[in-house]
């Protein structure tokens, strides 16, 4: 394999989508070494088949606001791989979705899939609606029309789609509820995320940021460190930052910041219960700031127009959207003293954040390991789902805690450096490219 040779066909075929390319770039990087140990994945040309999507799905989404207007949005299903079962991932609704941005949520999926022990292919899909600003009544109305579209490519055993920022359980409700009425069927399969009352799983909407801390715990532990009484600064307020929140808190950390668009809430206090209720009412809210948090908690302190990474911390958990620490955060962050970062946001580093953490040698984990316990319970739900039968809390939870210490376990596994310290980035790489490589060579030339 020749990186560079592949990353300029793959700009030529791709111009522009520098999202996309840089997701390809970091995983061609770590497994270089290891795919020219292996003449017979060069011969069939895994690499070059497993950075393009299988198929992109692209549909116009028509519908009609609250004051009567027509509004036309563009929807998209990314396809990427299913060499390990069937297309599977989340469904973003942001302003900024477009083509590079679903193909490298894509393309990170397929990874992050193959890493959670259960068999799932990689899939992104959403659309450039905006929920910020909107009424319960228009969101209900997009998503219909979303689905009136989407639904002849789904299906439990083909493509079964989820959450991700913009789409919580409020919009998961409305899609299957157009699904089923296009479907005449009642299949729960074909979405997770679902309710409790409909063939949802419990702990689905907390997996992800307990799982992303399940994790920090092992990387603390293999480390010889606690997470007991050390602060931790993350970004965003939604659902992901909300269960980081409480399982940190839950652990015995400080959360002391969360941010927003807005700015940068500082929490000296750590988390109250009330506290991390109120990060649920202000997401719901569908205004997309935090500032309000300090105006109901006046022990916290707003400072406008600051990141997350401006406080100092011990930890920083990036879970809110892709890039949103970058060089010069990580600079501040080492500054102020902090040693150990996770991704739980999708690449919520960018390429030079992630060099300054590893130059400074402190503990790094990248989101397709670290934030995969979301994935994963959707996982569990699919299993419930086919079984018909539900889980309780408690064994969901502990089904989600052995699979990210077979996930930490993993990035061991394939990232230990000879000098005995974690290169969790190339763990995780190496450890779910094997996996995707050996299954489509296994299934020949398709
Ligand atoms: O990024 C992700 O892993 C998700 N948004 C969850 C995907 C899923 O299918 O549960």
């Amino acid at each position: 394999m020749n990186v560079n040779n592949l990353m300029a066909d793959l700009e030529r075929k791709h111009p522009g989508e520098s999202e996309y390319l840089q997701a390809v770039r970091e995983v061609l990087e770590s497994v270089e070494e290891v795919y020219n140990e292996h003449p017979e994945f060069e011969k069939a040309k895994i690499v070059e088949r497993m950075v393009e999507p299988d198929r992109i799905i692209t549909f116009r989404v028509t519908w009609v606001d609250d004051s009567g207007e027509i509004q036309t949005n563009i929807g998209y299903r990314v396809q990427f791989n299913s060499a390990i079962g069937p297309y599977k991932g989340g469904l973003r609704f942001h302003s900024a979705v477009n083509p590079s941005m679903l193909k490298f949520l894509g393309f990170e999926q397929t990874f992050k899939n193959a890493l959670t022990t259960l068999p799932m292919g990689g899939a992104k899909g959403g659309s450039d609606f905006s929920p910020k600003g909107k009424s319960d009544a228009e969101i209900m109305r997009f998503c219909q029309a979303f689905m009136l579209e989407l639904w002849k490519n789904i299906g439990p055993d083909t493509d079964v789609p989820a959450g991700d920022v913009g789409v919580g359980g409020r919009e998961i409700g409305y899609l299957y509820g157009m699904y089923k009425k296009l479907a005449r069927e009642y299949n729960t399969g074909v979405l997770t995320g679902k309710g409790i009352t409909w063939g949802g799983s419990l702990i689905r909407p907390e997996a992800t940021g307990f799982g992303a801390l399940y994790f920090v715990q092992h990387m603390l532990h293999q480390a010889g460190k606690s997470i007991e009484g050390k602060t931790v600064a993350l970004s965003g307020f939604g659902n992901v930052a909300w269960g980081a929140a409480t399982k940190a808190t839950e652990l015995g950390a400080k959360v002391i910041a969360i941010s927003g668009p807005d700015g940068v809430i500082y929490n000296p206090n750590g988390m109250t219960p009330e506290k991390i209720d109120y990060m649920l009412e202000l997401r719901a809210s569908n205004r997309d700031i935090v500032a309000p948090f300090a105006e109901r908690f006046p022990d916290a302190q707003f400072i406008a127009g600051k990141k997350a990474w401006s406080i100092k911390c011990d930890i920083a958990l990036p879970c809110a959207f892709q890039n949103e620490l970058n060089g010069d955060d990580a600079k501040e962050l080492l500054a102020n003293g902090t040693w150990c970062a996770a991704e739980v946001s999708n690449m919520g580093c960018t390429p030079e954040a992630i060099a300054e953490f590893q130059r400074a040698g402190i503990l790094f984990a990248p989101g397709k390991a670290v934030n995969a316990g979301g994935v994963a319970t959707s996982g569990l739900e699919m299993t419930q789902n086919a079984q018909h039968l539900s889980w309780s809390a408690e064994e969901v939870d502990n089904k989600l805690h052995y699979i990210m210490s077979q996930i930490h376990e993993a990035c061991v596994r394939y990232g230990e450096q000879p000098d005995g310290c974690i290169n969790y980035v190339k763990g995780a790489n190496i450890a779910g490219f094997m996996k995707v490589a050996h299954a489509m060579l296994e299934q020949g030339i398709i």
